[in-house]
C-alpha cells in the first residue's frame, strides 16, 4: 500500500505553478473561481473568470476567425494540428502533471490522457488530407453529382473534470482541421489544464501564423455554458458530461436550429462467459471497474456473469481490490487515486446504501482511507456489490467505483439485461466462443457505442468514433468519420451537357 503521506497543497501548488511555468501559462489571478486539488482537497489558486462580456467578444472573435479560417486549404489548417501535437509531446509531463493534480489522475494513466491527445493531433493532421466527398451517378445525361463537405462555423465545446483535456482535444483537434473555429468552456473544476491546453494551442497558431481567435477558453460557471448553448453564432455545441446537462443542453440547442454532439453518462456492462479467460477476465474487470476512480464515462458499472462462474469470479475480483492500492496519485505505486470532491464521495456511500435497501450485499470496499491525512479530500475504497436484481441504483450512473454483480443463465438473458438500462455508451463480452462473440456484436447483441470482446469498456483508442446510444445521447466524437459532425454536407448537380434535362423524367416548357 501507499504509505498514508500525501503531498501538501503547498508543494502541490508549488508542482502546478512549476509546470505553467515550463509551459508558459500567465495565471489570471483572482477571486472568481479557484483552482483546487483532490489529492488534498484544498483550493490552489484564485482565478479570474469570464463575464458575459467576455463570452460575447469571444463568440464575435471566434465567428470572425471562421471566415479566414473556412477557407484556408484543410492541409494548412492541418499543419496548427500538427504544431499543437508537437508542442504536447515537448510537455507530456508538465500536462500530465496538471491533470494529476487537478483531476486526481495517477501518473500513468495521466501520462495517457496526454497521449491521446498527442494521438488525435495525429489523426487530424492525417485527416486534414482526408476530408472526402463521394462522386454520385446521375440519372441524367451529361450531369454530374457530388457531396462536398464545408466547415459549419464556430464549435462550442463543454467538457468535463474527468478528461479535462483529451475530450478537448478530440473536439478541438478535429474542428480545426475541417475549418471550424472553437469556444471552450471546461469543467470550473479543472482551469489549470484548461489554461495550459489554450496557451499551447495559441502558442501553435503564432507559430504556424493561424489566426490567434481559432479557438477561446472561458473559464466559468454553468451561465456561459448557457450562453454557448443558445447563441446562434454557435455552429455545433458539443457536451460532454451528464444525462441531466445533456437533457438541458440538447432541447435548448435544438429549439434554435443548432447541433449538438452529446456524450453523457454510461452504465457499462461486461458479460462474462463460462468459457472467459479467468486472468484476462479479472484483469480486464479490475482495469475498467476500478480504474480512473470509476471515475470515466466508460467505467465498468455491471458485471453480467454466468451462474457457473460466478463466485470463483466473484472471489477473485474481491481479493484482487482488497489489494488495490488507493492513495496519493503522484504514488508510483498506487493505482487508485482520489475522488473528485466530498460530494462524490457522498453519491457512492448513498448508492451503497441505496444498494443494500434493494436487497444488495457490498462484498468489497466502500470505506473512506485517507480521511486524516485529507480531511478535505475523499479516497474511496472501489466496491462491488452483488445485487439481486437489475433495478433502482443499479439502472443509474453512480460517478464512483461501484461494481454491480448480476447473474444470468442463458446469453439471451444476459444481452436483455445488459441492454434494459437508459444509457448505452460502452460494453464488452468476455467469452473464448466466437458464435457468443459474435452474437453480441451482433444487430440483436450490445446496443453501446462501443462493443468490445475480451477487454473492458474504458479505454478506447481514438482511432474509433467515441460516442454512444440512448441516454448517452447519440453524439460521435474523435476517429472514424466522426468529423462529419462538424462540417456540413452540400450536395452538387452540375450539368456539363447543352440540354436541360429535369430529374424524375418530368417534362416542362
Ligand atoms: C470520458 O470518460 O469522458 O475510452 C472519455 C476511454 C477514454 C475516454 C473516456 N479513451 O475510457
Amino acid at each position: 500500500q501507499p504509505g498514508t503521506a500525501l503531498p501538501t497543497t503547498d508543494d502541490l501548488r508549488a508542482r502546478a505553478l512549476t509546470s505553467l511555468g515550463h509551459i508558459g501559462v500567465t495565471v489570471p489571478e483572482g477571486t472568481d473561481l479557484f483552482a483546487r486539488t483532490p489529492v488534498t482537497g484544498e483550493r490552489l489558486l484564485g482565478l479570474t473568470a469570464a463575464t458575459a462580456a467576455d463570452a460575447d467578444e469571444a463568440l464575435a472573435a471566434t465567428r470572425e476567425a471562421f471566415l479566414t479560417w473556412r477557407t484556408t486549404p484543410a492541409p494548412r489548417r492541418g499543419e496548427l494540428v500538427r504544431r499543437l501535437g508537437e508542442l504536447l509531446r515537448v510537455y507530456q509531463n508538465d500536462l500530465a502533471d496538471l491533470v494529476t493534480i487537478e483531476a486526481g489522475k495517477i501518473r500513468s494513466e495521466a501520462l495517457g490522457e496526454i497521449q491521446e491527445m498527442i494521438d488525435i493531433c495525429d489523426f487530424a493532421v492525417g485527416l486534414s488530407r482526408q476530408l472526402y466527398g463521394r462522386t454520385i451517378a446521375s440519372e441524367r445525361p451529361g450531369h454530374r453529382l457530388a457531396e462536398t463537405w464545408h466547415p459549419l462555423g464556430v464549435v462550442g465545446v463543454i467538457s468535463a473534470f474527468n478528461f479535462p483535456a483529451a475530450v478537448w482535444s478530440w473536439n478541438t483537434a478535429v474542428a480545426l482541421v475541417c475549418g471550424d473555429t472553437v469556444v471552450w468552456k471546461p469543467s470550473e473544476l479543472t482551469p489549470l489544464i484548461s489554461l495550459a491546453c489554450d496557451h499551447l494551442l495559441a502558442r501553435a497558431a503564432e507559430e504556424v501564423g493561424a489566426p490567434r481567435d481559432v479557438h477561446r477558453l472561458l473559464l466559468g460557471d454553468r451561465a456561459i455554458g448557457e450562453k454557448l448553448v443558445d447563441d446562434p453564432r454557435v455552429a455545433l455545441v458539443s457536451a460532454t458530461g451528464s444525462t441531466r446537462m445533456g437533457r438541458e443542453v440538447g432541447p435548448r440547442v435544438a429549439a434554435r436550429f443548432g447541433r449538438s454532439l452529446l456524450e453523457l453518462g454510461g452504465n457499462n456492462a461486461a458479460i462474462v462467459a463460462p468459457s472467459a479467460d479467468p486472468d484476462l477476465a479479472v484483469q480486464g474487470i479490475v482495469f475498467a471497474a476500478a480504474g480512473t476512480a470509476g471515475q470515466r464515462c466508460t467505467t465498468l458499472r455491471r458485471l453480467i456473469v454466468h451462474r457457473d462462474i460466478a463466485d470463483s469470479l466473484v472471489a477473485r475480483l474481491t481479493a484482487a481490490y482488497r489489494k488495490l492500492p488507493i492513495g496519493d496519485p503522484f504514488d508510483e505505486s498506487t493505482l487508485v487515486g482520489p475522488l473528485i470532491s466530498p460530494a462524490a464521495l457522498d453519491r457512492m456511500r448513498g448508492a451503497l446504501d441505496r444498494a443494500r435497501d434493494q436487497g444488495g450485499e457490498v462484498l468489497v470496499g466502500g470505506g473512506r482511507r485517507l480521511a486524516d491525512a485529507a480531511p478535505r479530500a475523499a479516497y474511496a475504497e472501489p466496491a462491488i456489490v452483488r445485487v439481486p436484481e437489475q433495478t433502482g441504483v443499479v439502472r443509474e450512473e453512480t460517478f464512483a467505483p461501484i461494481l454491480y454483480v448480476l447473474t444470468y443463465d442463458t446469453l439471451d438473458e444476459a444481452i436483455a439485461l445488459h441492454n434494459d438500462v437508459p444509457q448505452g455508451l460502452s460494453s464488452s463480452i468476455f467469452t473464448r466462443d466466437q458464435r457468443e462473440a459474435e452474437i453480441f456484436l451482433s444487430a440483436e447483441g450490445s446496443d453501446c457505442g462501443i462493443a468490445n470482446v475480451n477487454i473492458g469498456t474504458s479505454g478506447a483508442e481514438i482511432g474509433g468514433a467515441f460516442g454512444g446510444e440512448k441516454e448517452t445521447g447519440g453524439g460521435r466524437e474523435s476517429g472514424s468519420d466522426a468529423w462529419r459532425a462538424y462540417m456540413r454536407s452540400a450536395t452538387n448537380t452540375i450539368n456539363y451537357s447543352s440540354r436541360l434535362s429535369l430529374a424524375q423524367n418530368v417534362s416542362f416548357l
